[in-house]
């Protein structure tokens, strides 16, 4: 799958730990019913069976939406799945090495926090970048805050499409206009929600309002 600018217009994060009594098969297609347009399963604490097993629901899900399934960090289960890409972290492995095992056809999609890291990142063959922590956030413990003066220099330094994440909601991410960011990247403004297909609606709207030069 070819991956488009607009596809990382509200790229939508899973998160097991939020779904209270629903299934995570509900709250991905509500996100999906509301606009999301790329769905990446984060998944930290699963054994290989259920991984493969809950990936392949959520594939089949968004393969029905046209929209790109990406696995987070596990290169091995979007080789076997066949998932329409990966995306990995500075600690995961380095995307001239996930190109080699994935080919040229698959999207692959790194994080950033410097300049050098996604001028690097691009260099390897990257298709996008995640650059933040935009704001704090509490869903990732490790997430350490980037500099939006940082964000500008890193969308003016590469020419692969870049999304801020991170703390992001409707009411800040209007903060992120003129950095040059082709999206955003959540989790909790659209899996923390009560109502998904609401907010992921309302997300959308200010999110392409952001992105408008
Ligand atoms: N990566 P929320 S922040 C997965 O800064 C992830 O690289 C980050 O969740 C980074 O939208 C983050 O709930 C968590 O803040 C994003």
């Amino acid at each position: 799958m070819k991956l488009g600018r607009k596809d990382l217009l509200l790229y939508a994060i899973t998160d097991s730990a939020l779904l209270h009594e629903r299934t995570l098969k509900d709250v991905v297609k509500e996100s999906l019913d509301g606009g999301a347009t790329c769905i990446q399963y984060r998944q930290k604490h699963l054994d290989i069976e259920h991984f493969i097993l809950e990936a392949k629901q959520l594939q089949q899900l968004c393969r029905a939406y046209h929209v790109p399934f990406i696995i987070d960090d596990n290169v091995e289960i979007a080789s076997i799945i066949d998932a329409d890409g990966v995306h990995v972290g500075q600690n995961d492995m380095c995307v001239e090495d996930v190109r080699k095992k994935l080919g040229s056809n698959k999207i692959i999609g790194a994080s950033a926090h410097t300049v050098q890291e996604a001028v690097l990142a691009e260099k390897m063959g990257a298709d996008y970048l995640g650059v933040g922590s935009c704001f704090t956030t509490t869903t990732k413990e490790d997430a350490k805050s980037i500099d939006f003066q940082i964000v500008k220099e890193i969308t003016q330094a590469v020419t692969i499409p870049v999304i801020g994440i991170g703390g992001i909601t409707k009411e800040n991410v209007s903060q992120l206009r003129g950095l040059g960011l082709d999206g955003i990247a959540v989790i909790s403004a659209i899996y923390a929600q009560k109502d998904i297909l609401q907010a992921t609606k309302e997300l959308k709207k200010s999110v392409e309002k952001m992105v408008q030069l």
